[in-house]
């Protein structure tokens, strides 16, 4: 008796802000090989090339069952030429020979640790593997000269490269609530970045920090950081103080996603407590009694707190799409202040993510399934 073997044909919507993409991939093994090309060409600067990995990536990601052949893709959009060799391949022979070529070569391993330093980019980095660095030793030996984030960055190597936890991030959210508590009383502290989506780990603690009334956040930001360094917290911290004003820029200076809230980047001094962490921490004299863990923290005032929590929530490549709708589909322009609707000259306010979303013609989709 003949029988047809049926395969489902998966199709889905190609904007990654039209899907729903929790954290539980079905189809790991080819999103791997795909996110490795798209780091890859990241940093190689080739940043276009990034993003059309990313997207291919984020698009098996949204599948509700592992891919086994090629000939289900056939719905499947942002797969380009490149990123279908290197699916066939995997589904053939469990590995593509391209992606594989490249975890064993030189010039990735070391764009890797030297990127991994909190401070370097990946011009410095390509710069030192010009120069013939290409780990840790050779550059603490050769000593090219590091700027303060750089320091600190190579100084807790270890710790930054280490994931951190979420009961890491919420002994982080205690020590910025008891912060923004004293400095301000009323303001809030929000979660954001990939725990607020659910993430188990992450490489930072990402922190929104708003007040009900309009303006008292005004300032916070160096009274925050003066509390936190008092208090032994602070191993590093970098300021940036906000220069958005909607007026003045309006939508002439659109949305370029580079932030202009008070922002901080800062390296914490984490107490590690009994029963938590410890795992890693420590070498030759047992367990050390901190750890270092990147936090950034972020300020906004109650009028923008929504489009902020949008902004800051992630994943990046979520948030790209998000714009890229705006843009393409809507005429609209959105960041992570304002959303402006073209067609009418005018913004359009929102005090709820649930109301974005409505702005922008899209179905609500939760933080928890924003992993694109
Ligand atoms: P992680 O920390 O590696 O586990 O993953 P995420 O998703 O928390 O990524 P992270 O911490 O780099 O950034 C959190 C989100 O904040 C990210 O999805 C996009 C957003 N974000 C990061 N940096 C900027 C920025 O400079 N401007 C804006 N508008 N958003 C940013
Ligand atoms: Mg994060």
């Amino acid at each position: 008796k003949l029988q047809t073997e049926e395969v489902e044909v998966f199709s889905t919507p190609s904007y990654a802000c039209q899907r729903r993409t929790t954290l539980d991939n079905h189809n790991a093994v080819l999103t791997d090989a795909l996110s490795l090309l798209a780091e890859n060409a990241e940093l190689s600067g080739e940043d276009g090339r990034g993003v059309a990995f990313r997207r291919a990536a984020a698009a098996l990601k949204a599948l509700p069952l592992p891919v086994t052949r090629l000939t289900q893709l056939g719905g499947v959009p942002c797969l380009g030429g490149h990123s279908l060799r290197v699916i066939k391949d995997v589904l053939e022979s469990g590995a593509s020979p391209e992606v594989e070529a490249l975890r064993r070569s030189e010039r990735f391993k070391a764009l890797k640790v030297l990127t991994g330093i909190f401070g370097v980019g990946v011009k410095t980095a390509g710069r030192w593997i010009g120069e013939g660095i290409l780990t840790l030793r050779q550059l603490r030996d050769s000593g090219p000269t590091l700027n303060r984030a750089q320091r600190a960055g190579l100084r807790h190597y270890d710790d930054l490269n280490r994931p951190v936890g979420r009961a890491e991030a919420a002994a982080v959210a205690a020590v910025v609530e008891a912060a923004a508590g004293s400095v301000l009383p009323g303001a809030r502290v929000t979660l954001i970045g990939g725990f607020r989506r659910g993430k188990q780990t992450g490489h930072d603690v990402d922190f929104l920090i708003t007040h009900p009334e309009e303006g008292r956040e005004a300032g916070l930001m160096p009274k925050l950081v003066s509390w936190l360094d008092s208090q032994g917290f602070l191993l590093y911290q970098k300021t940036n103080s906000n220069s958005y004003l909607e007026a003045a820029e309006g939508p002439a200076r659109p949305a370029s996603n580079m932030d202009r809230f008070e922002r901080c980047f800062s390296v914490f001094k984490l107490p590690e407590e009994a029963g938590r962490g410890g795992a890693g921490a420590g070498g030759e004299g047992g367990p050390r009694p901190w750890r270092a863990v990147r936090v950034d923290l972020v300020v906004s005032p109650v009028s923008q707190f929504a489009f902020a929590l949008l902004g800051w929530t992630g994943s990046k490549l979520f948030e790209r799409e998000l714009r890229r709708w705006a843009g393409h589909e809507m005429n609209m322009c959105l960041s992570s202040h304002a959303l402006y609707d073209h067609r009418q000259s005018r913004y359009l306010r929102a005090s709820s993510e649930e109301e974005i979303f409505a702005h922008l013609g899209l179905e609500y989709i939760p933080p928890s399934e924003r992993n694109a």
